[in-house]
Formats: structure tokens, C-alpha cells, sequence
């Protein structure tokens, strides 16, 4: 009976921490006037970020980590809401391109990031980034590092 009881625990334990392993989350941010809220997420690798009430706004990114195909479409407005499921591990940085110019724009960690990936990114971010889009910049700027 004892036994029993510890597995049962033991299963018990399992079923409770599996789905947090395993299952993907879904993480939106909101489109309003001006802003990405919230401008800045952390999510893990295989979830899902949606942006919500993107009648008027997009969401493209102009950084993404090394070998990523990044996400949205130049020019385009998805219309509704829009969701990307990011490819690799790191950091992107996005713009809403019609509203770039009063600064919304966006950034999403995904995975762990170090300092190092941080500097790195903004290294980058700094020597690509044009215009107003070198906002990125600002939002990679206050992304928290473990
Ligand atoms: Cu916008």
C-alpha cells in the first residue's frame, strides 16, 4: 500500500509537470494606437506569438537570430490578427512598418539569451537597421538577460 501510494505520487508528479515541458504556449500582444502591447515578450522555442487587432498595423521583423526566416510580409497588413511561431532560438526584433515612425515597434526573446547574444544583437541591429527602424534598438536595449 505504501508503494502504491509513492507511485501514485510519482505519477502524480509527471502528469502535473509534463504539459509545462512539453506543450507550446500562445502569447499575444495587442495592437493599439501607436504601440506593441507589450512591446517586449519572452517566450520559449515552438511557441506561438498572435498579435491581435492588426486591421491598420503589421508585424515584420528587420532582426532575427542567425539563420531564421524571420516572419511577416513588406508592405502587407495581415488584417485581424497575425501569428508567427518563431524558428529559432534569440532575438527578434519587429516593426509595425505603417507606425514605425512614432516608434511601434517590438521585440520578442526567445529561449535563454545571454549578454553576449544581447550585445551581439544589437551589434547587428546597429549596423542594419535604417531610419526609424533603428528603434529596435531601443527595445533590444531593455530586454532582461538571466
Ligand atoms: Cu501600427
Amino acid at each position: 500500500m505504501k508503494m502504491f501510494k509513492q507511485l501514485s505520487l510519482i505519477l502524480a508528479f509527471i502528469a502535473f509537470s509534463m504539459p509545462a515541458i512539453s506543450q507550446a504556449a500562445e502569447h499575444t500582444v495587442n495592437a493599439e494606437a501607436r504601440v506593441f502591447n507589450a512591446d517586449i515578450i519572452y517566450i520559449e522555442l515552438g511557441d506561438t506569438v498572435k498579435w491581435n487587432n492588426m486591421t491598420s498595423h503589421n508585424a515584420v521583423s528587420y532582426v532575427a537570430p542567425e539563420g531564421s526566416k524571420g516572419f511577416g510580409e513588406h508592405g502587407a497588413l495581415p488584417g485581424g490578427s497575425f501569428s508567427t511561431t518563431p524558428d529559432k532560438e534569440g532575438i527578434y526584433g519587429y516593426a509595425c512598418e505603417p507606425h514605425v515612425g512614432f516608434g511601434m515597434v517590438g521585440v520578442i526573446v526567445v529561449g535563454n539569451v545571454t549578454q553576449e547574444m544581447k550585445d551581439a544583437t544589437k551589434k547587428k541591429a546597429m549596423e542594419t537597421l535604417q531610419g526609424p527602424f533603428k528603434r529596435i534598438i531601443g527595445k533590444i536595449n531593455k530586454i532582461e538577460v538571466k
